[in-house]
């Protein structure tokens, strides 16, 4: 059975949905510290766990026979320049808690998320390669820096099968992020559709490597479902979709909602995103476990502009 640690977020709420289309309800067990997501809580087995509790997750991986775990909690990129020793506590953590299960043998394949916050200012911005400097500059993305290092050295220490992808940002409807750098490109579409207008806490020229949230499902999938021989990288993968910077985002918009106008107030977020890449090089993936991405900005706008106009309506 699969457990999903942080299932109420952004990534993790749509990966039990998923999961649960896959492999049946009864099958995925969604958990998180609180009751955030009300569907995720409603629409199957879902437990109370905090991620950095070693015996409330070892109590949940035996009560329900998990073999698999998906950690999925993390404190973001914006919220961790706020709390830094509450990003890496959390973050290192709830990562220890799973990797020590699994080198003691109470499950068997763990999923980590990285990020492309492990890159820094002194990474090579356009096509980031697999294999580069790496000198991140947010706790976030020391977190992940560091958590990668540990994947690996459980992987060839102990023989521990944790897979790891450094996720772009993501652009999804169905759950709000929360505390991200990216999430402007989430947040635009909500405001295009109530106030047709965005104020951008990013400048307009602010290229960034971004996917849509099904490719980062479809990739999550893919890896987690390879044959354990095919997976050769235990750090973690880059992964790409696609690359955009607010004002063209704003245009693909404006295709589709031509009222659609924004206006830009760059904020601390902005050094944040600065430090970045701007494109990901992702041949490793599509090699190694034939990962290739789907959606274009243009479908992206379609989508998002669709469903959360259907929601909006709702509402
Ligand atoms: C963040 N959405 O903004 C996350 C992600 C690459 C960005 O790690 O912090």
């Amino acid at each position: 059975k699969i457990l999903i640690i942080g299932a109420c977020g952004q990534i993790g709420s749509e990966l039990t949905y998923k999961l649960r289309a896959l492999y049946g309800d009864k099958n995925v067990i969604a958990s998180d510290i609180s009751y955030s997501n009300i569907d995720i809580v409603n629409s199957g087995v879902f437990e109370i766990v905090d991620a950095q509790d070693y015996a409330a997750v070892k109590i949940c991986v035996e009560k329900h026979r998990i073999n698999t775990v998906y950690l999925m909690a993390a404190m973001l990129s914006a919220t961790g320049e706020k709390y830094p020793m509450k990003a890496w506590d959390l973050n290192m953590n709830s990562l220890f808690h799973v990797l020590n299960l699994a080198k003691a043998k109470f499950i068997k394949k763990v999923f980590w998320p990285s990020s492309i916050a492990v890159f820094g200012s002194t990474t090579p911005k356009e096509n980031t390669p697999q294999f580069t400097v790496m000198e991140p500059s947010t706790v976030y993305g020391i977190t992940k820096q560091v958590g990668e290092r540990w994947c690996e050295y459980y992987h060839n220490k102990y023989g521990v099968d944790v897979r790891s992808l450094r996720y772009p940002g993501i652009i999804s409807w169905k759950t709000l992020p929360g505390g991200g750098t990216t999430d402007y490109a989430v947040e635009i579409y909500h405001k295009a559709i109530t106030d047709k207008k965005y104020e951008c806490f990013l400048s307009e020229n602010t290229a960034l490597p971004m996917m849509f949230m099904d490719d980062a499902i479809k990739a999550t999938v893919d890896i987690m479902s390879a044959n354990e021989k095919d997976v050769k990288i235990r750090s973690s993968y880059n992964l790409s979709g696609i690359s955009f910077t607010p004002k063209e985002l704003a245009q693909s918009i404006k295709q589709q909602m031509p009222e659609f106008s924004i206006t830009y107030k760059p904020d601390y977020r902005q050094e944040i995103a600065d430090s970045w890449p701007k494109s990901i090089d992702d041949a490793y993936a599509r090699n190694d476990w034939k990962w290739k991405h789907d959606f274009s900005l243009e479908q992206i706008t379609k989508e998002m502009l669709t469903h959360l106009g259907e929601k909006y309506k709702k509402a």
